[in-house]
C-alpha cells in the first residue's frame, strides 16, 4: 500500500521530541564508560555531509562556547580530499556525524583521519549496524531517531541534541544538562503552538524565495532550514550569517521574499536591526526568538522557554521543518521522496 504523500516526514517531524528525550537518555547510558577519554583536552573537528555538515557547524560553535575548547565543523569531503588544509595539525578529536553511518565521503574522511593522525574519534549516528560504528573507537547511537524519509528531520535534531549534551558533560555544566532535559517538552509545545502559522506561511504562494539568517551556532541551523526548504519543496532558498546578509545578498530582497531570522540572545539587537531593514525593503519577516519584545517582524515564533540560547537553539527546527513540509505539500510534491535524492550518497 503506497503511503500517503509525506506521511513519513510528517510523522517523523511531529514526534521528534520523543526522539530527543530518548537520545538524551542514550547519551547518559552510552557515554558513561568513555567520558574521561572524551574530556582529554584537544581540538575537536566535527564532520558530516549535507544536513550532517550543517549539524557539524552548529555543534562546533556550541562545543567551543560550552567547553572553551577550540572546535570547528568541516564537510567530510574536505577532510577526505584536502587533508593538508582541513585536518588539524596537532592531536585532535574527530566527531563524525552521519545519520546512515554509511555515506562514502564520511567513511573516507575517517579513513584519511586515521591514516594521517592516528587521532581519536567518535561516531554520532542513528544506526548501530553500519560501517561507521563498526570502525569507530566509540559511538553514540540515537536509535530512536531512525527515519523512513530521505530528508533528515528528527535524526538531525536528535543527533544535534546529543552533541549539546556531550559538550555539557565534557564541560561539567550540570545546569546545561538540566536545561536540556526540558527541551523535548518545549519542542512539543512550540510545534503545537506554531504549526498553523508554518502551514499558513507555506501555503502563501506569494513567496518565491526563502532566506534563513542565523549567527553563532544558529548559522548551521539556518543552513539546515534552508536545505529542508530546498530538498522538500524545490523552492529557491538561501542561508547567511545575519550580518553578512547586508554585504550584497540583500540585493535580492523583494515583496516575494520571506526572511526567516533565527535570533540569538547574544546579538539580538543587531539581528533585530537586520530584520527591520529587510522589512523596509519589502520582505515579509518571520522571527524565531525567545520573546517578541522590541522586534519588527510580520510574524514571531516566541519560545518563552527560559532556556540559555545554546539549549534553546534546536527549538527553531521543528517549525521550520513543518514550513518546508507544508510548502512541498502545497506544491503537490512528496516530502518523503525529494527529487533526485537518496537517503545515502554512495560513491
Ligand atoms: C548525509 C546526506 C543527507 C542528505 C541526504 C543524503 O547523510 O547528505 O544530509 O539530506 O539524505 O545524505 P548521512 O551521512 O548523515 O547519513
Amino acid at each position: 500500500m503506497t503511503s500517503l504523500l509525506g506521511s513519513h516526514t510528517y510523522q517523523e517531524i511531529t514526534t521528534q521530541h520523543h526522539a530527543w528525550a530518548a537520545s538524551l537518555s542514550a547519551v547518559k547510558e552510552q557515554a558513561a564508560s568513555w567520558l574521561d577519554w572524551l574530556r582529554k583536552p584537544r581540538e575537536v573537528i566535527f564532520t558530516g555531509c549535507g544536513s550532517t555538515h550543517y549539524l557539524s557547524l552548529a555543534a562546533a560553535a556550541n562545543w567551543q562556547s560550552t567547553t572553551g575548547i577550540r572546535a570547528r565543523g568541516v564537510p567530510s569531503s574536505e577532510l577526505w580530499l584536502f587533508p593538508d588544509s582541513a585536518l588539524p595539525t596537532q592531536s585532535a578529536l574527530l566527531i563524525a556525524v552521519s545519520r546512515s553511518g554509511e555515506t562514502t565521503e564520511t567513511l573516507r574522511a575517517v579513513e584519511t583521519y586515521e591514516a594521517r593522525t592516528q587521532g581519536d574519534w567518535l561516531a554520532v549516528t542513528c544506526y548501530a549496524d553500519r560501517p561507521l560504528v563498526a570502525r569507530a573507537p566509540h559511538a553514540l547511537v540515537a536509535q530512536q531517531a531512525e527515519e523512513q524519509s530521505v530528508a533528515q528531520t528528527r535524526s538531525f535534531t536528535s543527533m544535534f541534541v546529543v552533541t549539546l549534551a556531550l559538550a555539557a558533560l565534557v564541560a561539567g555544566r550540570d545546569e546545561d544538562l538540566i536545561q536540556l532535559q526540558t527541551v523535548p517538552e518545549h519542542g512539543k509545545r512550540s510545534m503545537a503552538e506554531y504549526e498553523s502559522l508554518a502551514r499558513a506561511l507555506a501555503e502563501h504562494h506569494r513567496f518565491e524565495r526563502f532566506v534563513f539568517l542565523g549567527s553563532g551556532q544558529n548559522y548551521g541551523l539556518a543552513c539546515e532550514a534552508m536545505l529542508k526548504m530546498k530538498e522538500m519543496s524545490l523552492s529557491p532558498s538561501e542561508a547567511f550569517h545575519f550580518m553578512e546578509f547586508r554585504h550584497g545578498p540583500k540585493s535580492v530582497v523583494a515583496p516575494g521574499t520571506l526572511i526567516v531570522g533565527l535570533m540569538s540572545d547574544t546579538a539580538r539587537a543587531q539581528e533585530a536591526a537586520v530584520l527591520a531593514e529587510m522589512r523596509d525593503l519589502g520582505a515579509t519577516v518571520l522571527a524565531l526568538a525567545e520573546s517578541s519584545d522590541g522586534l519588527t517582524a510580520d510574524h514571531v515564533i516566541e519560545f518563552k522557554s527560559g532556556l540559555d540560547e545554546r539549549a534553546r537553539s534546536v527549538l527553531a527546527l521543528p517549525v521550520l521543518q513543518l514550513l518546508a513540509y507544508y510548502r512541498a505539500m502545497s506544491k503537490g510534491l512528496d516530502p518523503d521522496r525529494p527529487t533526485h535524492l537518496d537517503a545515502v550518497v554512495r560513491l
